[in-house]
């Protein structure tokens, strides 16, 4: 049996639920469920998550092996240093999308693979991996969507100052071009950094995220303006080094604020309300400034600047990524300012498998709507969506994650009703394609549409992947 046949069959065809999907995906979608016509469907990874092979052909360290190797910081002891063995697996991996029928690909570029210093000396085969995982995609048709940092910071970086020094904006930029220059033949479209608010609010403001420090609030401000900087530094760079014009975005978890209950004037305030939460982040991405509410809040711990930097920051991006897991905020209407109320969240909220992860499907509604109504997006991705679960295996070894799925099809149905009244949503990246490293987590979170048993590296696709199959089948929910 060939690699893509195993794919296919371990999707479950055979199985009586399974089948019955497999024969609903033959009747015809309903018009009010359907998504526009040349929809992208993809799964989403990152290097760090899921690659391994930390040692291998060259690859420098990066500030998470450092992190990981801390007692008490990963919940389960462990590391990414096997992972999901993704570095020697990729075919199987690329295989195991094309059965999926996944026509996108985000997966994150290993900054310490491919200059193991963070600067200077390139590593040719570290360059040579993310070829061969860009050609197979391409050979299965599935468009490879690159994102240049997903926080594996190189630690000889961190070394010298990490996201606190100016100079790992530029370095950054560096890294970008080279990756544009060497993948931009065949990829057309990168994102640049993956969630500036989680890795700066739990990597330099917690402690909770690599490289685990907890800096005083002038600092951290300094940092998250470098951040900024390198994003939109790595746009110019990109544009001047890819051999022909390629598309360019961020991909931010954006703080999005909801309207309580959907009346016009709470409708604004949500606007009003998610602009302000995202000033030091997507905001300034998009505006070029930082709010006065926010300079006036963060007063003298504020971020140096020039006018140079902030025009650097908000250079033209092509589109916006949005990773879109829980509402940040429920609001309303307020008569005082700054014209809107956050509403305190009730303890019983629903929540997912993870603490964190409440369960707000009009999130990804609102989200991408807010977007294009705030800065004029003219195209928005979906760069993650997905929750953990539980994921026990049942005796026949199939994962019937029905909370996932349950999941998926609310969130879905908000992003039709957005693609629906026109607002400019191109494609959808389900995370994540293969349970993986989940960070301080350790292993025991599973965000997968495919079971991963790390003793033996066997994947198995959950109902989840046969429920996303059968949507990317039809081109809308059932
Ligand atoms: O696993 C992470 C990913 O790396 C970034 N976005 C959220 C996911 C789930 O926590």
């Amino acid at each position: 049996m060939t690699r893509r046949r195993l794919a296919e069959a371990s999707l479950g065809l055979g199985m009586a639920g399974l089948a019955a999907m497999n024969r609903a995906a033959a009747d015809a979608p309903r018009p009010e469920r359907q998504f526009p016509a040349g929809f992208r469907w993809g799964v989403a990874t990152s290097a760090y998550q899921i690659e391994g092979a930390n040692r291998t052909d060259g690859r420098g360290a990066c500030i998470w092996d450092t992190f990981c190797a801390q007692p008490g910081k990963i919940r389960d002891g462990s590391d990414g240093a096997v992972a999901c063995d993704h570095y020697h697996r990729y075919r199987e991996d690329v295989a195991l999308m094309k059965a999926m029928g996944v026509t996108a690909y985000r997966f994150s570029i290993g900054w310490p693979r491919l200059f193991p210093d963070g600067t200077g000396r390139p590593n040719e085969a570290g360059f040579a991996f993310y070829d061969r995982l860009v050609d197979e995609l391409l050979a299965h048709g599935i468009e490879p969507f690159p994102t240049l940092y997903h926080w594996d910071l190189p630690q000889a970086l961190q070394d010298r100052g990490g996201w606190q020094a100016r100079d790992t904006a530029l370095a950054f930029a560096d890294y970008a071009a080279a990756v544009a220059a060497r993948l931009g033949d065949r990829a057309s479209r990168f994102f640049t950094l993956n969630e500036i608010l989680t890795f700066l609010e739990q990597g330099y403001g917690t402690g909770r995220f690599a490289p685990g420090l907890a800096l005083p609030r002038a600092e951290l401000n300094q940092a998250r303006h470098h951040a900024v900087l390198a994003h939109g530094l790595a746009v110019q760079a990109m544009r001047a080094a890819a051999p022909r014009a390629v598309e360019i975005g961020p991909a931010e978890n954006m703080t999005t604020a909801l309207p309580a209950v959907e009346t016009a004037d709470n409708v604004r305030a949500a606007e009003r309300a998610t602009r302000d939460m995202n000033a030091p982040y997507l905001t300034v991405m998009m505006e070029g400034r930082y709010t006065d509410a926010w300079l006036a809040e963060q007063g003298a711990d504020a971020p140096r600047f020039t006018p140079e930097e902030l025009a650097a920051i908000a250079s033209p991006v092509d589109f916006v990524g949005l990773n879109i897991y829980t509402p940040g905020a429920f609001v309303q209407a307020a008569d005082t300012a700054p014209g809107y109320a956050v509403l305190p969240m009730p303890a019983s909220y629903p929540r997912m498998a993870s603490t964190w992860l409440t369960f707000g499907p009009e999130t990804l509604y609102w989200a991408p709507r807010h977007v294009a109504r705030l800065w004029g997006a003219k195209a928005i991705y979906i760069t993650e969506n997905g929750t953990s679960a539980a994921d026990q295996p049942a005796p026949d070894g199939t994962v019937y994650d029905l909370d996932r799925v349950m999941f998926l099809r609310q969130y879905l149905t908000q992003l039709r009703r957005a693609t629906a009244e026109g607002v400019p949503v191109r494609g959808y990246f389900a995370w994540s394609v293969l349970d993986n490293f989940e960070w301080a987590d350790g292993y025991a979170t599973r965000f997968g549409l495919c079971h991963v048993d790390y003793a033996t590296q066997k994947r198995t696709p959950k109902l989840s992947a046969a429920f996303y199959r059968d949507l990317i089948a039809r081109n809308a929910l059932a």
